[in-house]
């Protein structure tokens, strides 16, 4: 019997490619670099399942051009890369990665946190740049994290995690703004209180990002946002780009209208606003919060898991729109 034909459009572990190889024939993309969008169609064409990684759009034009597909595993938690509702009607499976990278990200989020308020990377710099020949009193004198407030924007999983590393960790006051109020159980072990947009604005010493992107959450910080921060506030984002305003923000950081920022993630990516690169008070990483060696597996194991589980037997393990299932 032939195998169903699957694509997996990023390179990734290849034990993972191994494992899928026992159920499918699989197109693999060992590249560096992603397919273009023309690319991603053509090799689409007779694929019933696809791995992505969270960069590739699947829209209603890529659905149109691929009818055989049935399943596109993200591995990642976000989805923004998928039209959802596109895909419910072409009758096409969303699947992503939730719970695997929870912990590692809330760890990633505070040493994001850390390194912001106590100038880790731009005092690196200037040590290796050999500039440091005394000590000085306010060297690199930074904001503290213990005893002070954390805030966070976005209260899912992740949101909890840092929360609960804020609250049991630094013993730091959280406060927090979502969509929807916690439930009293998780607010207490959160320690955390809910608060509107404007107060978490005006009173977190060290605002942190954690919810989804979507077009009501695009740029939610943007210059009016910020104006409303301390300016010895920190801002860390490892949400998703977009969410913040890149251009507002280099400027806020530029004018010390807020005193550092921590980003992950950049509106445009794997491209960052020249403008944020020429400011010293921010940290920047390569959206890696979740890029530990055990998460990563994870994330791919449960992407493959996804695609076998549906494709073999109709049962997805985290299916995002459980209705084309019926
Ligand atoms: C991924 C992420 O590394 O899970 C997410 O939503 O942003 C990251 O964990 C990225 O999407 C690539 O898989």
């Amino acid at each position: 019997m032939t195998k169903p034909s699957i694509l997996v459009a990023r390179a990734v572990f290849p034990e993972v490619i191994a494992r899928l190889g026992q159920h499918f024939e699989v197109e693999h993309n060992q590249a560096d670099a992603s397919w273009t969008r023309d690319e991603l169609v053509a090799r689409l064409q007779g694929k019933v399942g696809v791995f992505t990684t969270g960069g590739e759009r699947i829209d209603a034009a890529v659905l149109a051009a691929c009818p055989q597909l049935r399943i596109c595993a993200n591995m990642a938690v976000g989805y923004n890369n998928f039209d959802l509702p596109a895909m419910t009607a072409a009758k096409v499976l969303g699947t992503n990665t939730p719970d695997v990278l929870t912990e590692t990200t809330a760890d990633f989020g505070f040493a994001l946190l850390m390194a912001t308020a106590r100038r880790v990377t731009e005092s690196e710099h200037y040590l290796r740049a050999g500039k440091w020949t005394k000590w000085a009193y306010d060297m690199f004198a930074g904001s503290d994290v213990h005893g002070s407030t954390l805030g966070i924007l976005g209260m899912g999983r992740i949101g909890q995690g840092i929360a609960r590393r804020g609250a049991h960790g630094f013993g730091m006051r959280v406060i927090y703004h979502n969509r929807s109020r916690l439930t009293s159980d998780l607010e207490a072990s959160c320690k955390a209180s809910y608060v509107s947009k404007e107060e978490l604005l005006r009173t977190a010493d060290h605002l942190v990002l954690v919810l989804p992107y979507s077009a009501s959450s695009h740029h939610a910080i943007g210059a009016a946002e910020l104006a409303l921060m301390k300016p010895t506030a920190t801002l860390v984002n490892v949400a998703r780009g977009g969410i913040v305003d890149d251009a507002a923000l280099a400027q806020a950081l530029r004018e010390r209208r807020i005193a550092a920022a921590g980003l992950d993630v950049f509106e445009g990516e794997p491209k960052v606003h020249p403008d944020l690169l020429a400011v010293p008070n921010v940290v920047l990483t390569p959206h890696i919060a979740s890029a530990s060696v055990p998460t990563r597996r994870a994330m791919a194991d449960l992407a493959a898991d996804n695609l076998i589980a549906f494709l073999v037997n109709g049962k997805p393990l985290t299916p995002l729109n459980p209705e084309v299932l019926g």
